[in-house]
């Protein structure tokens, strides 16, 4: 029955359908199910779907769009059941999260953010497009022990070491873990460029989270 339900969400985002994407996602809930396994297995097959269709050129941008747009609808119905646990535990840390300058992709950023809120993380959200002045405006603002940079776009990734750099020019390098994340960055780019840690996904970033503020792993979502 689950497999059923991914593959529908899943279908849902390929076809760009909001309306199917919002209802299922309801329909998932009520049926129980877990709500970031949704996510991972139905709604990000279906994005990543679409981008390979748009890499074929069997779709274009409004394809693209609407994919995004039924991703986002979906997600923010699961987003309040994917929070219950982090509401009631104590704060590991703060993060300042965004996506670079220059790019617009902001799901997996999002979803990053929410994953960390549910494993007691203090989340700043600044937000897409954001410079590296941004990212250390928000880091002096909240004092946060991890900025998180999220890069889509192999042209943007260099951005995650101008905001690497701009920490260094504003003496604040050693005052804050730099965590990296995004479809085109790697563990090797991630070294490359001196960040602290490089996560593949949402679950791998609650870990690398943990382990950048020294505090024991104890995810609530699996
Ligand atoms: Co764009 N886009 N897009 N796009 N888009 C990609 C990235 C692309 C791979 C599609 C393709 O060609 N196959 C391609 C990039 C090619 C490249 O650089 N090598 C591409 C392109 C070319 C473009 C445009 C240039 C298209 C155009 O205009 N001609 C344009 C650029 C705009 C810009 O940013 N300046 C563009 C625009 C868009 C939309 C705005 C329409 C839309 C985004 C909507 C939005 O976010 N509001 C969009 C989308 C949806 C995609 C794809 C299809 C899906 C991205 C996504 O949301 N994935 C994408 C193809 C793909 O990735 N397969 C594509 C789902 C999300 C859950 O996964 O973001 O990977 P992801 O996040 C994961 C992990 O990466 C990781 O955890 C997340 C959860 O597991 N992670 C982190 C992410 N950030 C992290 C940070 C961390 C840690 C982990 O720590 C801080």
């Amino acid at each position: 029955m689950s497999q059923e339900m991914f593959d529908k969400l899943a279908e849902a985002v390929i076809e760009g359908e909001t309306n199917d994407a919002e209802s299922l996602a309801k329909e998932a809930l009520k049926k129980g199910l877990d709500p970031l396994l949704c996510i991972t297995e139905g709604l990000t097959k279906g994005i990543q779907e679409v981008g390979e269709l748009f890499a074929l050129g069997e779709y274009f941008l409004p394809e693209l769009i609407s994919g995004a747009n039924a991703m986002k609808t979906a997600i923010d119905i699961f987003e309040p059941a994917l929070l219950v646990g982090g509401q009631v535990r104590e704060v590991a840390g703060t993060i300042v999260i965004g996506t670079v300058k220059g790019d617009l992709h902001e799901i997996g950023k999002t979803l990053v953010g929410t994953m960390l809120t549910a494993n007691g993380f203090k989340v700043v959200d600044i937000g897409a497009n954001k410079s590296a002045s941004e990212f250390i405006d928000a880091i002096k603002d909240s004092g946060a022990d991890i900025v998180g940079a999220s890069a889509l776009l192999t042209t943007t990734m260099l951005q995650q070491k101008k905001l690497i750099e701009a920490l260094v020019e504003a003496g604040l390098r050693d005052k804050v873990k730099v965590m990296v994340g995004g479809a085109p960055v790697t563990e090797s780019f991630c070294k490359e460029i001196g960040a602290d840690g490089y996560a593949e996904n949402a679950t791998s970033a609650i870990d690398l989270a943990f382990r950048l503020v020294d505090v024991p792993v104890k995810q609530t979502t699996s």
